[in-house]
């Protein structure tokens, strides 16, 4: 048998909190033979809450659930940890602006960070979930110099998925039909979902997007602004921010990390960028990613036309702005 995974979730009595533990328990995170041990943390005002999650964990009675920490001290739920779930940060309130909320979240990134640094186990894989995603991640990495790059990450793969489900209804197709769209840049309304390179499989084998879908307007407009503002119709539409889909994504992310992208397939990841297609080098950015052995590698070679360009520098752009904002606050 397996020895157990320790995976932490940070934000746990939150709401995407609430909808991941129950996947990560059941196995849909790193498979059905997998035991895991949560590791929960909250702050001191969702603590009683938290315990209730911790109950609801215990009530499910998962047979791959092998014990739950759940706890408001930072170090101990860091202790061991093989994979953190950062879900946990400050929200945006009314009247708030984006420099306060910015610096809210980045001095609750570089705490966790040092912790993650000192406390977790060797070779810790972390997603940043809670927004500015990329922003988090970046600061994540600042403050954790041991824990190399290639471990940190933020999740774009819920955008990944929104733009997959777009064009699977759109085509009038199932979702599992379609591959190969891709996120570039920031998780806000400047990412870009670009379908240049995406296929759906049909009878005669898989076909380009742009050939299935004959209607470029929609694909250079409705579409890209779809996905881009989708978080904010999910809140128009159930007074609360996306949730369910968060949790599914984040599980997706971690699973495809871990176990590996299936062959000519890849994934949406935000990840340290290296200058790949003219991206400036050091900000968590989102590229098409190929797992494996536990590992991601940018896919590379993608051409890139000339609407696509001007879409991936204005996306760099802001998150260059949200590095030098986030910088200003330390
Ligand atoms: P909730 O407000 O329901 O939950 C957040 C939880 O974090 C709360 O229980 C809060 O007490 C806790 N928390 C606050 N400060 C903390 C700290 N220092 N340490 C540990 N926990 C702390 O928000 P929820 O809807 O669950 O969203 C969580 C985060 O995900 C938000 O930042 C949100 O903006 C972000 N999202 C990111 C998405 C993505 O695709 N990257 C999509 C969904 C979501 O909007």
């Amino acid at each position: 048998a397996k020895d157990p995974v320790r995976i932490l979730v940070t934000g746990a009595a939150g709401q995407i909190g609430y909808a991941l533990v129950p996947l990560i328990a059941r196995g849909t995170m790193l498979g059905p033979d997998q035991p895991v041990i949560l590791h929960l943390l909250d702050i001191p005002p969702a603590a009683e809450s938290l315990n209730g999650v911790k109950m609801e964990l215990i009530d499910a009675a998962f047979p791959l659930l092998r014990g739950v920490v759940a706890t408001t001290n930072v170090v101990g739920a860091c202790k061991d940890v093989n994979i953190a779930i950062m879900v946990g940060g400050f929200p945006r309130k009314e009247g708030m602006e984006r420099k306060d909320v910015m610096s809210k979240n980045v001095s609750i990134y570089k705490e966790q960070a040092s912790a993650l640094d000192q406390y977790a186990a060797e070779n810790v894989k972390i997603l940043v979930v809670a927004n500015p995603a990329n922003t988090n991640a970046l600061i994540l990495k600042e403050f954790a110099p041991s824990i190399p790059e290639k471990n940190i990450s933020c999740l774009t793969r819920l955008d990944h998925n929104r733009a997959l489900g777009q064009v699977a209804e759109r085509a009038g197709v199932s979702v599992s039909d379609v591959k190969n769209v891709i996120i570039w840049g920031n998780h806000s309304s400047t990412q870009y979902p670009d379908v240049n390179h995406a296929v759906i499989t049909t009878q005669e084998g898989e076909k380009p997007v742009r050939a299935i879908i004959a209607d470029n307007a929609w694909l250079d407009g409705d579409f890209i602004t779809t996905v881009q503002q989708r978080g904010a119709a999910i809140i128009k539409a159930r007074k609360l921010s996306s949730a369910l889909s968060a949790a599914s994504s984040a599980c997706d992310h971690i699973r495809d990390w871990v176990l590996g992208t299936p062959k000519g397939t890849w994934v949406s990841m935000g990840v340290y960028s290296d200058g790949s297609y003219g991206v400036p080098s050091g900000l968590i950015y989102s590229y098409p990613v190929t797992c494996a052995g536990g590992e991601w590698t940018i896919f590379q070679g993608l051409s890139i036309d000339e609407f696509s360009r001007a879409k991936l520098d204005a996306t760099a752009a802001e998150l260059v702005e949200e590095k030098a904002m986030a910088y200003l606050c330390l």
